[in-house]
């Protein structure tokens, strides 16, 4: 066990922030106090804190339209995000962004995006970075199950491996894109051995165990580190909300067995067993931590409705072209 009382504290203390939050975006998405579209991480952040524990606070990360987790992980101000989530100027983004959008280049966070497949592009340019640069920097993408299937997902592997880039493609798969499932989807039965093709370690996890995914990434981070090239780290898991929140009550064709048989599997109820068990936490701290959490969230609402909206005429400040 490579992580100490307090690390696994701090680890569960972050997971809880990542449901509360994703909770409340939930609702207040539901409430239409949140524009577009939001996709929760509920059920997965377990792979986000236990892949950014294992990364220094100059790592880089780039994450995907599901991104929340990751950018909290990294140590994100969750008023910030929130405010971006509401659209509104004190947003990361001053709220023209959104939840797909969220970034904070000084935490090494790159940014969520809303294009399927394209965080290892851009985790392999970073990763080049990092090696030119020479502090010994990693870069990791997150991803999922559907976009291994995206052409950007094997021209990415395959330029990090000739390279040896220090990059580490962190697939989470949650066993479903959208309404296709990755048993049909996948032309293997798990991501991870599509890394043979590329000839760089492929490792298959599960992501709803914090110290199985930290003591994996720990690896993948250290081979990077130390010149051995990228690796592919899938993290078996699951979503526990629909695709995304939508005010439609979209239908989630999920079976309702496989569902339960995940939600058994919930990483922060396994999280907190073991914290019980291992005399690390009592029912009152991790009570105690909750509250804490949901407090937290509650100031980041306080701060996003507080916060005002963009003025129309800085919609062409901050764009590349105008
Ligand atoms: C290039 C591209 N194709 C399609 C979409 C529409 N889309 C958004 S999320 C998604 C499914 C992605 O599945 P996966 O990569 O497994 O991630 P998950 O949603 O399961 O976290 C699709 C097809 C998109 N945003 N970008």
């Amino acid at each position: 066990m490579s992580l100490r009382r307090n690390d696994l504290l701090h680890a569960y203390r972050r997971m809880l922030l990542i449901r509360r939050f994703d909770e409340r975006a939930a609702s207040e998405y539901a409430a239409k106090a949140i524009p577009g579209i939001v996709h929760c991480y509920i059920g997965q952040e377990a792979i986000a804190v236990g892949v950014c524990s294992a990364l220094r606070p100059d790592d880089r990360i780039v994450s995907t339209h599901r991104g929340h987790g990751h950018m909290i992980a990294k140590g994100a101000d969750v008023n910030r995000m929130m405010a971006e989530l509401f659209g509104r100027s004190n947003g990361y983004c001053k709220g023209k962004g959104g939840s797909m959008h969220v970034a904070d280049f000084g935490l090494g966070v790159l940014g969520a995006n809303g294009i399927v497949g394209a965080s290892m592009p851009i985790a392999t340019g970073a990763a080049l970075a990092c090696h030119l640069e020479g502090q010994g920097r990693v870069a990791v993408a997150f991803f999922g199950d559907g976009a291994s299937n995206e052409g950007t997902f094997h021209e990415s592997l395959n330029l990090a491996a000739i390279w040896k880039l220090p990059a580490v493609f962190v697939c989470e798969n949650n066993l479903w894109a959208v309404e296709v499932p990755a048993a049909y989807a996948l032309s293997v039965p798990n991501v991870a051995e599509r890394a043979q093709g590329y000839g760089i370690p492929g490792v298959v996890a599960d992501g709803n165990d914090l110290e199985a995914v930290h003591e994996a990434a720990l690896e993948a981070v250290e081979r990077a580190r130390s010149g051995g090239g990228p690796t592919l780290l899938e993290c078996k898991t699951y979503r526990h909300r629909t695709h995304a929140e939508s005010g439609a009550g979209q239908p989630d064709r999920r079976p309702r067995e496989e569902m339960e048989y995940w939600l058994a599997r919930d990483p922060l109820s396994l999280m907190a067993r073991q914290l019980l068990e291992l005399g690390v936490a009592t029912g009152e701290t991790l009570e105690e931590m909750d509250q804490e959490a949901q407090e937290q969230v509650e100031r980041a609402v306080a701060f996003a409705r507080a916060s005002p909206l963009p003025r129309p005429e800085d919609a062409l400040e901050d764009v590349f072209a105008r």
